[in-house]
């Protein structure tokens, strides 16, 4: 399997984040998580790992919104530029002010963009941001093109993670959605859907293609009454539109073990294979582990292999996009059982 990553990750690595009540902790999203899925993959024979191409700004302008983009490429350079008696983080940009939903007028100062376009306080913009940014979704586009090209599978190791950045903003750790911008890039060639198995909901895909009956789109998380997102990925929400009828959420609830996951899973499929795709783009977030520090499902490893076997059961070629997972210790051996069962499962 054709395995696309870059070093240039190692330069995003915010030394913090706040959770909700304001506890500052080190930041959850690491290099180390990419440092143990490249050394887990190395030890297989099948890996084959590739440096990305530069795709450029178009396939990502084209699902994000430009204002959103700007900001992100200018605004550590604008931070250093503040000049204030008070202490404050210099090496990483976190607002405070949030606006709250009506009144979103796009403020001229740097703190206020901050919070316009940043949706929480666990995607800080550091020095090398942008730049890891970029390579990761030119991970994801360059594993695209593989699978387009004929490939039954590739898996992009982007980091940062990409689900929770929305058209116009960051968050979550993610700040462009690099599988979102690879399922776009993928929708101009073949029927394209998009599911999603990170633990938590993929509110930022969800937003991109809300509106669009071209691009299904499907999410199986965490229920967003009690874990984050919190404010998006209810079963209710089934897109608007043209797009109605083309996005789904399966939220489960804390405990959710591998029986009940993979029922779920099944519906989703269905849901797939009704929509005749003619190519699966996966969110492959491992935090869905049930020794994941973020996550309270009970999945084990012998579930993952089983999720990964039901997905390449499909038959369907297979853009892999790495999303979240934060038992570090665990994440190497969870892709690498993911992604076997594209190796050894002959299609259906
Ligand atoms: C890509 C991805 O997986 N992003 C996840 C962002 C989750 N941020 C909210 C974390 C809330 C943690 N709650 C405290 C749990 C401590 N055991
Ligand atoms: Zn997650």
């Amino acid at each position: 399997m054709k395995i696309f990553y870059s070093d240039v990750h190692f330069q995003h690595n915010p030394s913090f984040e706040i959770f909700d009540g304001g506890v500052k902790v080190p930041n959850f999203e690491m290099p180390e998580r990419a440092e143990r899925i490249l050394h887990a993959l190395h030890q297989t024979s099948w890996a084959a790992i590739h440096n990305p191409d530069d795709f450029g700004l178009e396939p990502i302008l084209a699902v994000h919104d430009a204002g959103y983009i700007d900001f992100l490429s200018s605004a550590y350079a604008e931070w250093q530029m503040i000049d204030t008696d008070t202490p404050y983080e210099k090496d990483a940009l976190l607002p405070a002010s949030f606006p709250p939903g009506k009144w979103r007028h796009i403020p001229k100062t740097l703190l206020g963009r901050a919070g316009y376009y940043m949706s929480d306080l666990s995607a800080p913009i550091t020095a090398g941001t942008y730049p890891a940014a970029l390579a990761a979704v030119n991970c994801a586009l360059s594993a695209a093109e593989i699978v387009l090209a004929g490939e039954k599978s590739s898996f992009a190791l982007s980091r940062p993670p990409g689900h929770h950045a929305g058209k116009a903003n960051c968050g979550g750790y993610c700040y462009i959605n690099n599988a979102a911008v690879a399922a776009n890039w993928c929708s101009r060639h073949r029927k394209t859907a998009l599911l999603d198995i990170d633990y938590h909901c993929g509110n930022g895909t969800q937003d991109i293609f809300y509106d669009r009956s071209d691009v299904l789109t499907i999410s199986i998380h965490a229920d967003p009454d009690d874990e984050y997102p919190y404010f998006c990925g209810y079963s209710d929400e089934m897109g608007t539109g043209n797009g109605t009828g083309y996005h789904r959420n399966f939220p489960l609830p804390s405990g959710t073990d591998n029986k009940h996951y993979l029922a779920a899973l099944g519906q989703a499929l269905e849901l797939v294979n009704s929509f005749d795709a003619e190519l699966l783009v996966i969110s492959a977030g491992m935090d869905l582990y049930a020794g994941d520090p973020l996550g309270k499902f009970n999945v084990t490893r012998d579930g993952i292999r089983q999720i990964g076997a039901q997905i390449s059961s499909l038959g369907l070629p297979c853009l892999i996009v790495m999303e979240g997972g934060y038992n570090n210790a665990a994440l190497g051996e969870n892709i690498v059982t993911l992604l076997e069962t594209f190796e050894n499962t002959p299609p259906a």
